[in-house]
């Protein structure tokens, strides 16, 4: 595989043209509407939950992610920058962001997955491009040439200087103004970078970058994608994280059906589950309400309404499993993000089949030889 480096070293960021073939993306975009319970073709339902800030879908384990995944295209390209053939997975999500409507304005942003105020470590990220995404989509956008104006302002200027302006709220990477955004963006645009289907845009995490508002009239759809060399994953920077990182992401590649498995019991879109389960692990107090059913659920009315108290009586969120992978995103980002929700599921999944005799056996992703080395169920 090769690329234009002239072109990546100045503008930090290439686009590889139809890297993934139509079928492949077709798989995604199907997995993404049943995931989120959502007709892609009622306008309506695009704006319903799930709808999470900034347009992030958090399905990670499905057969057509991992197809895109463990594709060898990536692979390629993912181990001539690093100069390593020895690679592991990211596990990333996707991205849905249905055009601008009310109640919903996805403003867009420009941001750095490190900080900028410390030398860049080479990182490098990826997005794949689901549709055809025109400048308006609201798709990739970023700041050709703010890495190397980046590394200037670090060469002229004091970390102290990077500090936030004051009164700055909230997550200062997402806001401009900033100084350092400032200072990089004189005399530099952002630009929204235009696609095709399967075009796969890999960037350097010191060029500002982010995803724009749609102003279009379809949604912008997009899956992530990322290697890095074994032992470590991407956080906001490159995390070193080894064995318990390996078992990790084992672990999330085993259980990632669970979840899948328990909206099924409860009747609603997996990505409903999802965000119920993530509201339990941040406070069991909210187990309560359960999602109302959507579709027809594999729990009866009366097992449904006996669940909440069976779960607040076995507090499925307190076993050592849980607790151990709750706080695992802090130090893997990314890579850790899902692991606790899926282990949770798992829980409640043995719960029901105690309780009212559902059986659960969902399949993990099927992989291939290079699949099981990315995962690191394989050694390289
Ligand atoms: O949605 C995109 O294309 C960019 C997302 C982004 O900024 C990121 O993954 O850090």
């Amino acid at each position: 595989m090769s690329f234009d480096r002239k072109s990546w070293e100045e503008n930090g960021y290439v686009v590889i043209p139809n890297a993934v073939p139509q079928e492949k993306l077709q798989a995604v975009i199907d997995t993404i509407w049943s995931y989120t319970g959502k007709d892609a073709n009622q306008r309506a339902d695009w704006y319903k939950a799930p709808l999470l800030e900034g347009a992030m879908v958090n399905m990670s384990h499905n057969q057509p992610m991992w197809d895109n995944r463990q594709a060898p295209i990536f692979y390629e390209i993912f181990s001539e920058l690093w100069g390593t053939e020895k690679l592991w997975v990211v596990l990333d999500r996707v991205n849905m962001n249905p055009p601008v409507a009310p109640g919903w304005d996805h403003s867009g942003f420009l941001h750095w997955d490190m900080d900028p105020t410390k030398a860049p470590e080479p990182m490098y990220q990826g997005v794949l491009y689901l549709t055809d995404t025109t400048a308006e989509m609201g798709g990739f956008q970023c700041a050709p040439g703010s890495q190397r104006r980046l590394v200037e302002w670090q060469a002229t200027h004091s970390p102290e200087e990077g500090a936030p302006y004051p009164g700055t709220q909230g997550d200062w990477m997402m806001q401009k103004p900033h100084p350092i955004k400032d200072w990089v963006m004189d005399g530099l645009e952002t630009k929204p970078i235009v696609g095709k289907a399967g075009d796969f845009v890999i960037w350097d995490v010191a060029t500002l970058h982010g995803n724009g508002r749609n102003l279009s009239n379809r949604p912008r759809l997009a899956q992530y994608i990322s290697l890095t060399p074994e032992g470590t994953t991407r956080a906001s920077s490159l995390v070193h994280g080894g064995e318990e990182l390996r078992q990790a992401r084992i672990d999330s590649w085993c259980n990632g059906g669970y979840p899948g498995a328990v909206a099924a019991a409860l009747g609603v879109p997996e990505g409903i589950a999802s965000e119920w389960l993530n509201g339990i692990l941040a406070d069991p107090t909210k187990v309560m309400p359960l999602p109302a059913a959507r579709y027809t659920p594999q729990l009866s009315a009366d097992q449904l309404q006996a669940l909440p108290a069976l779960l607040q009586n076995a507090q499925p969120w307190n076993h050592p499993k849980v607790v151990y992978a709750q706080p695992l995103h802090k130090r893997y980002g990314i890579g850790g993000r899902f692991l606790a929700a899926e282990l949770l599921s798992k829980e409640i999944a043995a719960l029901l089949s105690a309780e009212f005799g559902l059986t659960f056996a969902p399949e993990p992703a099927q992989l291939t030889d290079l699949g099981e080395k990315l995962l690191g169920l394989k050694r390289w």
